[in-house]
């Protein structure tokens, strides 16, 4: 195991949740700092004092001998934790072809995907925030703009993201690169998962059908890594922090 240490600057209900199953799969030492978003949803100004742009994730490696290196940008976290810490390819394929689908995928997360559920996700607040007296007003604004541009780029993303599953199942595979886990799953598990599976509802009606008949196979890999022990094992290590911590902590 690596003398290194990671510092994890954790928000809730954030992408921040993914890279702490990461840390778990890597078995890296790591320690949470949490942050709680404010009302009007925004992180904490002390994120800014770890990174400019006061984001979440951002994680801080203490080397051996004490200098730190921050490290911010899901993906880039990603792919520098796999470089680092992965050593015996626990989530990075060894097939070179394989390797570009990871990378591919860790780039696509948040470069292609990402926007359009997080402009889906504005809208929303747009509507439920509008003053009293210009809701319908709004209403009609956000679903037009859904629907001329963010509704068609989830649907083109879950049908690009089902067919490669589809080609995954007719080949005996559960994940999305090679027959294993990889970190592929792990950094789509943010926008396939929790974002769109576990908010069925919501998503049924955005693209006004329902998702988990349309995109079986995704569905299916939700499933699947719903049950991945190391992602449970994140996810309540996480719980119980956050209930042993003060509020004026979190
Ligand atoms: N592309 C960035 C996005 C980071 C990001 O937007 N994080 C959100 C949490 S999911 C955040 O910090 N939001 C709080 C804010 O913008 O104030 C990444 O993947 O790290």
């Amino acid at each position: 195991m690596s003398k290194d240490s990671i510092i994890l600057h954790w928000l809730n209900a954030s992408r921040s949740q993914r890279v702490v199953w990461l840390l778990e799969e890597l078995k890296i030492q790591y320690e949470l700092k949490f942050y709680k978003r404010n009302a009007f949803h925004r992180a904490p100004k002390e994120l800014a004092a770890v990174h400019p742009l006061g984001k979440s994730p951002v994680i801080e490696v203490v080397k051996e001998g004490g200098e730190k290196t921050v490290i911010a940008e899901s993906g880039h976290i990603f792919s520098y934790l796999l470089r680092h810490y992965d050593h015996d390819n626990h989530l990075s394929p060894t097939d070179p072809d394989e390797k570009e689908e990871l990378d591919y995928f860790l780039h696509y997360a948040e470069g292609t995907l990402e926007p359009f559920l997080v402009g889906v996700h504005v809208n929303e607040i747009a509507k439920k925030k509008a003053p009293f007296g210009t809701k319908f007003l709004m209403g009609m604004l956000v679903n037009g703009i859904n629907q001329a541009y963010y509704t068609p780029g989830v649907a083109s993303n879950m049908d690009f993201l089902e067919q490669t599953m589809k080609k995954q199942h007719e080949k005996g595979n559960k994940y999305f690169v090679g027959n294993k886990l990889s970190a592929a799953d792990i950094i789509l598990s943010f926008p396939v998962n929790s974002n769109f599976f576990a908010n069925k509802e919501q998503a049924d009606s955005i693209v006004g059908t329902d998702i988990s008949k349309k995109w079986p196979h995704l569905k299916e890999w939700c499933e699947v890594i719903d049950k991945e022990p190391l992602q449970i094992q994140a996810n309540s290590k996480v719980e119980k922090w956050e209930s042993s911590l003060s509020q004026s902590v979190l």
